[in-house]
This record gives structure tokens, C-alpha cells and sequence, in this order.
């Protein structure tokens, strides 16, 4: 090698260096709890106008995209109203149509079903004059897929990622009377977003969660975590984190029922963290989901929580709560109202699917393929579920882009920051079914390392696949497995190939001596339509189809549990069968209105009298 090819080739790895390393989480941690804040709720009729053509941006008929004027009247974000008759305005917000917020757009409106694009929406509100020294932070649970937010004409900023919450401090641009809230919402799928352009779900469009204005002091809690520390019962080790740099402030936590009741100081960075030893303590469990009221105090403001403490370990080929090996009967789920078709934002809502998966016998819930909304893990702390929380690194994202990357740590970093208190969530997962290569590979360790960095406390995860090997035996060898706490893998035995008969006779070798979960298997079934086991489709084939792997799956070494593929038909654009699919995954064992099939009492009775041996 010549120096310049030299020269060359160290200058393509500096490139790669400075181009992935190190994956940055980002400057300001989330809001956190919002619900137990001082609100007001954003929600209800917002007007919209639809913008395939992103014309929302600029006023002169032939000027580029990228070129904004931002005072233009003929940008949506000014809500300019003509002034007279004879001034051109080619929109006007209070004329256009109104949709609900939260809700997808899809759902809601026929002729905009299958619409990925932008949609302009706006709601105008009023807010009592700020107290002097208090802040409004405006807070959304989510927008799909990429939101830029815009408060009185001014540009608040731009999130990417449909599933996961985001805030601005809008103090600076609110008006004393009236303020308009313009949000730009775009859920085209993109090449180079998480997920990509290829989902085997709905791409419900719009602001599909909560919008909330929060009001706190000057100085306010950022952030917080509150959990038993890492290998150790009798600890609770957090910290809370200020807005700003604040140093010497002091900070209380109290949980009445331990008797703790302790003040620490922030340092240099607004931050205090600390560790507080406890005797006896009720730990959080699926049988007995104990939680503490906790609050953190400052001298401006007091947070409140409901916090469960419990510890989630692996040893060997077991996995631990609170010491003791546990079993996870589970299920997968997406977060959509599937009665409705439409995604699902409720509290109301989350009770209802997560009682459903608890009907079935489940302790332990797959929820996929991103994270879902924060009523969902609510929940699950109080009704004693534990949960996998996972990120839409799907399929064949762009594994080999920076940007993708730094997309896909954003979202994780994100859902970690909002779900790290909830004692419901035991497993982050970084990925769902992606092909290794070495990019992919890179991608993930990132990822996993990024999710131990951020919270030690869980198992980290990820749904792999299998592969038949040369002796038509069953492998899971993907060389990640060796960086998760859990071997988790899809199967689709005698769905998408393998014969059923054969199927308890498999054998399975896996790499890596850990707890094996079956994160899906499962087939279609269309409710009420009837036939042989041999007939796809029908009832009795999906039934078969759980009967056989279930038995198959009882002989693969160090099996801890399974999430079946899924709880409820779905929506999706992808199954187009006329007749039996009609763009609806029916691998569910629900109907979307809660009709049981046939393998929903197969799969029940089969957690009913899954133990572990001794
Ligand atoms: C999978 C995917 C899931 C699909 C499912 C299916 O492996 O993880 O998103 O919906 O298979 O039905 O094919």
C-alpha cells in the first residue's frame, strides 16, 4: 500500500470514527411525569389542512422548498387571515376542517385513510399571565412520524420518531391573550427513518397522543430515577436532575411507607444522586404489585410518584425476580384499538388490552414493535404485569447510516428516560428480526451499550431470528446474542415454513447459555371460519399451529418464556387477501372486539399448567 492509499484508507476511518462514535444521548433528559404536574390539557378539536405538496412552507409559486421566509403570510405556521377582500391568502385554518386530538388521522377521516404526508394542524388556546419565575413547558406524548412545532409563528423546534414524547418551553413566545399552536406533522416513511419504509403495521399519521401545556417554577424537576441499584435489595440509588444548572439546591425525597426521608444536595450540573439504604421493603411482583408513594421535593416544587422497587436479574438460564426464577407468559401487542382500527391512546384503553392479556394467563407482555404510550406501563406497574419495552429498529433499516443511528439511540434514549421508574418493565429491546451483517451488528452493540449506560438496573434484548443449518437442525447463533441478557428469537414454524407434524421432533441447538424467550410464533386465522388443521386459515389450522409448537417449544434447552404473535388482529397495509386478510394481520387469538379463536383457549390452558421444573 502506497502512502496515499494510506492516507486514504486512515482517512475513511477517521470518518467511520467521527461519524458513530459516540452515539450521544441528548443535551436535555425528558420531562418526566407529567401527569402529576400542574396541566392543562391541549387535547380536543384542532383544525388541519392537508399538504401533500408541503405548500405550508413558502409564498412564491416557484421558489424552492428550502427557502423560507418566515414572516410570509402565506406560510401555515403565521395563521395569517386576509385583512381585506382583496388580499390573496390561498388557506385559512378556521375555515378547514377539524380532527381530534389526540388520534390518528387515518382512522378518522375516509378520504385520508391510506394519506402519508404532511398535515398542518392548529388549536389556538389562552393562558392565565404566568406567576413571575414560573415556566409553561408545552409536552407531547407523540407525534407520528416527524412534528416541527410552531407557537405564535415562532419555530419551537423538530422531533423525529412517532413513539416518543418530546417538549418545549414555550415561556418566551406566549401571548397574554390568544396564542396559536401550529404543528406540522409528516408521516411519509422515509428510507433513512426508524422504522423504515417497510412495517408489517398501520403508519397511523398525526399528533396520536396527548398534547399538554405543564406549568413549573423557574427552577423545576427534570428528571428523576428512583430504583433498587443494581444487584442489591436493600438499596434505592437515583438521582434528580434540575432544569438548569443550579448548585446547592436542596432536594428531598420521602417514601412515607420505608420511612425514608432524606434531603441531598445538587452539585455544579443541577443534579443529585444518591443512594438510600432500606430494611424491609415490599418488593413489586406480578402476584403482589407493590408500589410506593414517593416525593420529591424542592424548596419551588413537589413531585409526586407511585414507584414499585424490584430487582430483575439472569442467572445461568433463569431469569430472577426479586431472586427467584420466573416464568414469562406472555404475549405481543400493538398499540392500536383494533375495534376501532385505529392507534390506540387511552388509559381506558391500556386497561383493556392489558385485562385481556391477563384473561389469557399472561404475566408478561411483548409490546411492539416501538414504544407505546405511558398509560400502557402505568398500568402494567399497578396491575402487576411485567413488560418489554422495545424500539422500531425493524427489519432492514439503513443499518449502514450515521443519521439512522443517531435516529434510532434518540428513541431509545427517550423511551428509557420515560419508562426507568416503572417496576413493570423488565427488558429493553433494541431490535426486532434484523438480518445480520456486520453494519446491523455495529448498530446494535451501540445500542447496547447505550441502553447498560443508561440504565443498569434491566435486561437488554432483542428479537433475533433463527436458521436452519446444514443437519436440518434449528439454530440461533446471531453473534449479538453473546451482548444480551436474554436470547430472544421470532419462529414461524408451520407459518412461513416447516411442517407442523414434524414440529415437536425439531431440534434446536442455541449459542449461548442463557434464558431463551420465544419473542413471536403464531399464523392466521380469520374468526369463525372453519375447517380441517390442514386448511390455512381457518380456526382449527391456527389452533394445531399452537398445539405443535408448544410442544416443540417445551424441548428447546432454556426456554423462560414467550410473547405468541399477537393478542389482536391488526391493521396492515401488507395483508391484502380478499376475503380473509382485507389489510388485517389476523394472526391474532382475539378478534379486534374481543372474539376468542380457537388457540386463545389452547394458549390459556397451556399457561394454566406452565411451571417450572425444578
Ligand atoms: C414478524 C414480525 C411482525 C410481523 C409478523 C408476521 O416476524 O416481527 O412484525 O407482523 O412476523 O405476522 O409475519
Amino acid at each position: 500500500m502506497n502512502c496515499i492509499q494510506l492516507i486514504i484508507k486512515k482517512g475513511i476511518i477517521a470518518l467511520f470514527l467521527f461519524c458513530f462514535l459516540p452515539v450521544l444521548l441528548p443535551a436535555q433528559p425528558a420531562l418526566q411525569n407529567v401527569y402529576n404536574r400542574k396541566t392543562s390539557s391541549l387535547n380536543g378539536q384542532w383544525h388541519y389542512i392537508v399538504d401533500p405538496y408541503e405548500t405550508g412552507y413558502y409564498n412564491y409559486r416557484y421558489q424552492p422548498y428550502d427557502v423560507v421566509d418566515k414572516a410570509s403570510t402565506s406560510a401555515f405556521y403565521n395563521n395569517y387571515h386576509a385583512k381585506n377582500k382583496q388580499e390573496l391568502v390561498e388557506y385559512d385554518f378556521n375555515r378547514s376542517p377539524k380532527m381530534q386530538v389526540p388520534g390518528d388521522w387515518n382512522s378518522q377521516k375516509e378520504n385520508l385513510f391510506y394519506y402519508e404526508g404532511t398535515i398542518w394542524l392548529k388549536r389556538s388556546f389562552q393562558y392565565p399571565l404566568l406567576k413571575k419565575g414560573s415556566r409553561l413547558l408545552l409536552h407531547f406524548g407523540a407525534v407520528n412520524y416527524r412534528a416541527e412545532v410552531y407557537l405564535n409563528g415562532h419555530k419551537l423546534g423538530i422531533h423525529e420518531g412517532g413513539f416518543t414524547s418530546f417538549d418545549f418551553d414555550v415561556t418566551p413566545y406566549l401571548n397574554t391573550d390568544s396564542n396559536f399552536l401550529v404543528v406540522k406533522a409528516d408521516n411519509r416513511r422515509i428510507k433513512d427513518g426508524v422504522p423504515g419504509i417497510n412495517t408489517d403495521w398501520f403508519n397511523y399519521g398525526g399528533i396520536t397522543r396527548d398534547v399538554t401545556l405543564v406549568e413549573t417554577p423557574d427552577i423545576y424537576i427534570r428528571d428523576y430515577a428512583l430504583q433498587l441499584a443494581r444487584g442489591n435489595a436493600h438499596k434505592i440509588a437515583g438521582y434528580v436532575q434540575l432544569n438548569r444548572f443550579a448548585s446547592n439546591s436542596p432536594v428531598q425525597v420521602d417514601i412515607p411507607e420505608l420511612g425514608v426521608r432524606t434531603q441531598f444536595a445538587t452539585d455544579s450540573t443541577g443534579r443529585a444522586a444518591f443512594e438510600i439504604d432500606v430494611d424491609s421493603i415490599r418488593y413489586w411482583s406480578t402476584e403482589q404489585p407493590v408500589l410506593y408513594n414517593c416525593t420529591i421535593r424542592t424548596n419551588r416544587e413537589e413531585l409526586k410518584d407511585r414507584i414499585g422497587f424490584r430487582t430483575i436479574e439472569t442467572a445461568g438460564q433463569d431469569i430472577l425476580l426479586n431472586g427467584k426464577p420466573v416464568l414469562l407468559k406472555g404475549i405481543s401487542m400493538h398499540e392500536e384499538n383494533s375495534a376501532k382500527g385505529s392507534r390506540a391512546n387511552s388509559r381506558a384503553e391500556a386497561v383493556e388490552s392489558l385485562s385481556r392479556a391477563k384473561q389469557l394467563g399472561c404475566n408478561y407482555v411483548r409490546l411492539a414493535h416501538y414504544p407505546h404510550n405511558e398509560y400502557m406501563v402505568q398500568v402494567a406497574d399497578s396491575m402487576g404485569m411485567m413488560v418489554w419495552d422495545e424500539i422500531p429498529v425493524y427489519w432492514t433499516i439503513d443499518f449502514s447510516n450515521p443519521r439512522v443511528l443517531r435516529n434510532a439511540a434518540a428513541q431509545l434514549s427517550e423511551m428509557i428516560s420515560r419508562d426507568k421508574n416503572r417496576a413493570s418493565v423488565i427488558i429493553w429491546s433494541v431490535a426486532n428480526e434484523t438480518p445480520p451483517t456486520s453494519e446491523r451488528n455495529y448498530f446494535l452493540l451501540q445500542l447496547i451499550r447505550q441502553a447498560r449506560l443508561q440504565d443498569a438496573t434491566r435486561l437488554v434484548s432483542a428479537a433475533l431470528e433463527q436458521h436452519t443449518g446444514n443437519s436440518g437442525v434449528h439454530m440461533v447463533n446471531d453473534s449479538i446474542g453473546q451482548h444480551l441478557d436474554i436470547v430472544a428469537f421470532n419462529q414461524y414454524t408451520g407459518w412461513y415454513g416447516g411442517s407442523l407434524k414434524d414440529a415437536p421432533n425439531m431440534k434446536w441447538e442455541i449459542g449461548y447459555h442463557k434464558p431463551v424467550v420465544i419473542s413471536e410464533f403464531g399464523g392466521d386465522a380469520k374468526y369463525g371460519l372453519h375447517g380441517t388443521k390442514e386448511e390455512r386459515w381457518t380456526e382449527e389450522y391456527q389452533e394445531y399451529l399452537y398445539e405443535q409448537n408448544l410442544k416443540m417449544i417445551m424441548k428447546i434447552p432454556g426456554v423462560r418464556g414467550m410473547s405468541p404473535w399477537i393478542l389482536a388482529d391488526f391493521r396492515s397495509p401488507k395483508r391484502l387477501l380478499p376475503g380473509v386478510q382485507d389489510g388485517w394481520n389476523r394472526k391474532g387469538l382475539l378478534t379486534g372486539d374481543g372474539k376468542k379463536k380457537k388457540a386463545y383457549f389452547t394458549l390459556r390452558n397451556f399457561y394454566t399448567n406452565w411451571t417450572l421444573k425444578n
